[in-house]
């Protein structure tokens, strides 16, 4: 497998480059053009600017997250074209400089979504928290109002101003689009997008929805086994694939991941891995990604990308906030840095068992 470590650039993360390559292993930087609004075209001159900035300190440029899709693609309305063809041209530039994977989510308005950003632990840390009852009783303009106090100036991806500003507007265009809709529009997208990302040298790896069930109301279908599978046979292409994200999936106590990873070995080119700890009452925060922590068998799950002889990209996923850090929510330098150690720490571990089984041999 080859570590990466996600990165918001030069003036929206507040961690340089400089610290990201003591972390040892660490091969690659996942990066974007965040400032770019969705549906517009990457240049070749912004692109190049950023594989600058990454390269000065020998990492490579190979995984993208993500090029995000325009609301209109995911509603399937006539404007879609424009938008798609600026995601065609962005692909095509993205491969001319080297890119090899491109994540991306077919997620309606939201990303992910927590109800709160900064929780209490009990050992003093803060963590990525998500209240069940919160988001299924909630008032969504009351919830909005209080995750934009508690997010303060750092913006979380897919909670960009300019969408929050219409998301009244937003919310009545999906009143009427259903999983099926939504299918229907993925399948239109990706039929068009493939033939580009096969001919650009691109894996595309569409992200799993976090988490994996409808919320206010918005259909989400990258849920679970079976949807993935449905998902890889819309357009069965080598370039069709997965980024396999253990934390989304894994917010649902029935997604086996070890078992995921096993059935779509051959399609996941990313790989984020993290923890949940799962309540009775269907509550889950995000913990460190120590197995014991959580209720997600980390040991397993990596065991599963070994046991596949996973060649790709993976990187820790989000990370509680530490050691009075002030960081993006989740994206800390210190927490992620143990998960890289932690997930190498296995992965070693299982290599060294290995040679001493064929030793004996
Ligand atoms: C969460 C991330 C997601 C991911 C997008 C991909 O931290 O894993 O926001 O980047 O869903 O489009």
């Amino acid at each position: 497998m080859k570590m990466t470590f996600r990165w918001y650039g030069e003036t929206l993360d507040p961690i340089p480059l400089k610290y990201i390559k003591q972390i040892p292993g660490v091969c690659g930087v996942v990066w974007a053009l965040h400032d770019v609004p969705v549906g517009e075209c990457w240049s070749l001159s912004r692109i190049d600017e950023v594989k600058a900035q990454i390269q000065k300190y020998n990492f490579n440029i190979d995984v993208v997250e993500s090029v995000n899709v325009h609301e209109d693609i995911k509603l399937g309305v006539s404007s879609r074209n424009r938008y798609i063809e600026n995601y065609k041209r962005t692909l095509q530039n993205l491969g001319k400089i080297g890119v090899k994977v491109v994540c991306y989510n077919f997620m309606p308005v939201f990303d992910w979504l927590r109800t709160d950003l900064y929780k209490p632990q009990y050992d003093g840390s803060t963590a990525l928290f998500y209240e069940r009852s919160k988001i299924d009783n909630a008032n969504l303009f009351e919830f909005l109002d209080e995750i934009s106090k508690q997010r303060g100036l750092l913006t979380m991806p897919g909670w960009e101003p300019e969408k929050i500003s219409r998301i009244k507007e937003l919310f009545s265009a999906y009143k009427d689009i259903k999983e099926e809709n939504l299918w229907e529009n993925l399948k239109y997208f990706l039929k068009e997008i493939i033939p580009v990302a096969e001919e650009s040298g691109i894996k595309m790896a569409i992200h799993p929805d976090d988490p994996p069930w409808n919320i206010f109301n918005l259909p989400r279908i990258i849920t679970n086994k079976n949807n993935i599978r449905r998902f890889l046979e819309l357009v069965d292409s080598p370039s069709n694939g997965l980024t396999l994200c253990s934390g989304s999936l894994g917010s649902c106590m029935k997604n086996d991941i070890p078992a995921i990873i096993r059935e779509f070995s051959n399609r996941i080119y990313f790989a984020h891995i993290r923890n949940v700890k799962h309540f009775e009452n269907g509550d889950f925060v995000e913990t460190s990604h120590k197995t014991s922590e959580g209720s997600l068998d980390i040991a397993e799950i990596t065991k599963a990308y070994f046991d596949i002889s996973y060649k790709y990209y993976v990187r820790p996923d989000h990370g509680r906030h530490i050691w009075d850090e002030k960081s993006r929510p989740g994206y800390g330098l210190y927490d992620r840095a143990l998960g890289v150690m932690y997930i190498w720490g296995l992965w070693d571990a299982f290599n060294k068992k290995v040679s001493i089984f064929e030793k004996r041999r």
